[in-house]
């Protein structure tokens, strides 16, 4: 069986969610608005736009539409002078291996990202000819949790949607595949991500008999 393997960027392929954290919450306190680590999943696969929305209703504040753009082009040149310092080491543990061995098996692979990063991110960690797909920030009108993000990974594989595995470390990610009809394999904790089929905490504890059940299921 040929199945369509999924991939969410921001914290499944690498820890990038900490550096979205890192320029959020500076972004966040140089308006006089704090938030959590808990409040932070909420941003989690959540779009730019949409990031920015929640912190300013979270501190009750409102921008004018010129305010919101600076804002979010300060966010991102933040985060992206973290991004420039990534290599490989940063990919996290067992995810190449897990792309080596879906490849060995002939399996298709697709990334299916909120990001309009993940191009970049990906050659700097030197995984994006691992993909035979890449669907991303740039890609989608809806955001996850809306489906749009992996029924276009699936379609540019040639698979249906029943046909497709996500790996998601968000609980908006986790919906999306699920709304999709697609197998969920959440990444991360069990409380925050139960919504999904299947929970590990990383690729280290998924066993390769796991994922031949997923090829041939
Ligand atoms: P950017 P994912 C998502 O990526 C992140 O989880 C989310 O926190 C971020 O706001 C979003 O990408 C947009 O990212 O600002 O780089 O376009 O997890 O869907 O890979
Ligand atoms: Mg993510």
């Amino acid at each position: 069986h040929k199945k369509g393997f999924i991939f969410d960027l921001d914290g499944v392929i690498v820890d990038t969610a900490k550096y979205h954290f890192l320029a959020w919450k500076k972004l966040a306190n140089s308006i006089g608005v704090d938030f959590s680590e808990v409040q932070n999943e909420q941003l989690k696969g959540v779009s730019r736009v949409r990031s920015l929305e929640k912190i300013l209703a979270w501190g009750n504040k409102t921008l004018s539409e010129d305010e919101f753009m600076k804002l979010m082009g300060l966010k991102n040149d933040d985060y992206l002078s973290y991004i420039n310092k990534m290599d490989a080491s940063e990919i996290l543990p067992d995810v190449s291996k897990t792309l080596d061995f879906l490849i060995e098996k002939k399996q298709a692979i697709a990334l299916g990202s909120a990001s309009k990063n993940a191009t970049p991110i990906l050659q700097k960690v030197n995984l994006f000819h691992k993909f035979q797909a890449i669907v991303d920030g740039n890609d989608v009108s809806k955001a996850k949790p809306d489906p749009e993000v992996f029924l276009i990974g699936a379609k540019l594989l040639d698979l249906k949607p029943e046909d497709c595995i996500v790996f998601e470390d968000s609980v908006a990610g986790v919906q999306a595949a699920n709304v999709a009809n697609m197998i969920s394999i959440g990444i991360g904790e069990k409380d925050v991500l139960h919504e999904a089929d299947y929970i590990f905490k990383d690729f280290t504890e998924m066993s390769p008999a796991f994922l031949e059940g997923l090829i041939s299921g």
